[in-house]
């Protein structure tokens, strides 16, 4: 009998090991370890044997079963370890799977976007530090100390004059400070208010400047540029208001703002049910400000504008809370 356990074990291995789908190995389970099996009925004979025979016939049973119980989950791993899953044949009729592709953030294409309709309009790009001082955010820009458009500004001060810049405006300074007009400028970038964030504030967001210096330059053509524009980003059917507004360094000034894309001017929380999101300031350039950089208002007129691109994007793409595009979170980065 000895002998014979011998065989089946051989044969048992074999047909375990040489498994290659799970029917197969299924087929071998049954037939080396099933309840019918040789072994089985080897095992429920033992006790037919004479005394001294059964006990070694015994421990052999019991071996070659643990061995062979062993080796079938081995086998069942590796099957199900393979293609196709556990039927050992890949399933042709999967969906493939994609290989994930990175793509530029949305405010960034937003911001790309921008640039292009601008570039069209005669604009080139600017850039400034976003570390600034006291003189180009405020000083320059007619907001000197202890005017009360300070506060509108919650700033996040480093040390002595040094703090991160509210707006890309200072941009505005840099530039007329190294250059003579004509100057037909944008320049986009990150800026920092100490605000408590909501679905449209972010104590981080984008901005995008505009400055157009020379001489002879009107308020009509600051409305057009920026009409043009709203139309070009939103399509030509866009609703926009202008809305006298006050900046120290612009005079007349108007905020711009477009109907809510949202909810389609009925009112929701993006707009604080206003029906209207306020996208940009703009004005012409005061004069104190053409004084603080050594250039004369009698001569040179421009208009400055200076918009939030996070807020452009959202009324693109219908995001409802600004907050969404600062979290880095790919769920959401994805879709939009
Ligand atoms: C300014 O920052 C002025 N420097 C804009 C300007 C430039 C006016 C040139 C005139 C001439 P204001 O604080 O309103 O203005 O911000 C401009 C735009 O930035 C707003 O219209 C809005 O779209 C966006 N914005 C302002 N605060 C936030 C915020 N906390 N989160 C997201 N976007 C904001």
């Amino acid at each position: 009998m000895i002998e014979r356990l011998k065989e089946l074990r051989v044969e048992a291995v074999a047909a375990f090991e040489g498994a290659s789908s799970a029917s197969e190995l299924e087929e071998a389970r049954v037939r080396y370890l099933g309840r019918k099996s040789e072994l089985n009925q080897a095992s429920r004979g033992l006790g037919k044997l004479p005394e001294d025979e059964r006990r070694a016939a015994g421990r052999a049973v019991n071996e070659i079963k643990q061995e062979l119980s062993a080796l079938l989950e081995a086998a069942a791993e590796r099957l199900a370890g393979g293609a196709g899953g556990g039927a050992g044949e890949p399933d042709l009729t999967l969906p493939g799977r994609l290989p994930w592709v990175g793509r530029k953030h949305p405010i960034t294409r937003t911001l790309e976007r921008l640039e292009t309709i601008f570039a069209t309009l005669g604009f080139e790009v600017a850039t400034g530090p976003h570390i600034e001082d006291d003189f180009h955010n405020f000083e320059a820009l007619n907001i000197p100390a202890d005017h009360p458009a300070r506060d509108m500004h919650d700033t996040f001060y480093i040390e002595g004059d040094k703090l991160l810049r509210t707006h890309t405006s200072p941009v505005q300074i840099r530039t007329m400070q190294s250059r003579k007009p004509p100057i037909r400028i944008i320049a986009p970038g990150r800026v920092y208010r100490n605000e408590t964030p909501d679905a449209s504030h972010g104590s981080e967001f984008y901005q995008l400047e505009g400055l157009y210096i020379d001489k002879g330059v009107r308020f009509g053509e600051l409305m057009g540029v920026l009409q043009k524009f709203l139309g070009e980003l939103y399509g030509q059917e866009v609703v926009v208001r202008f809305r006298p507004g006050f900046f120290p360094f612009t005079e007349p000034s108007t905020e711009v703002d477009i109907e809510c894309r949202i909810c389609r001017g009925e009112g929701c929380g993006v707009c604080k049910n206003t029906g209207w999101v306020e996208l940009l300031g703009a004005g012409m350039v005061d004069p104190r400000v053409f004084e603080a950089v050594g250039y004369d208002p009698d001569v040179y007129t421009g208009y400055a504008f200076g918009l939030g691109i996070d807020r452009i994007a959202m009324m693109m793409s219908g995001v409802s809370d600004i907050r969404l595009y600062h979290e880095n979170d790919l769920r959401f980065l994805r879709q939009v």
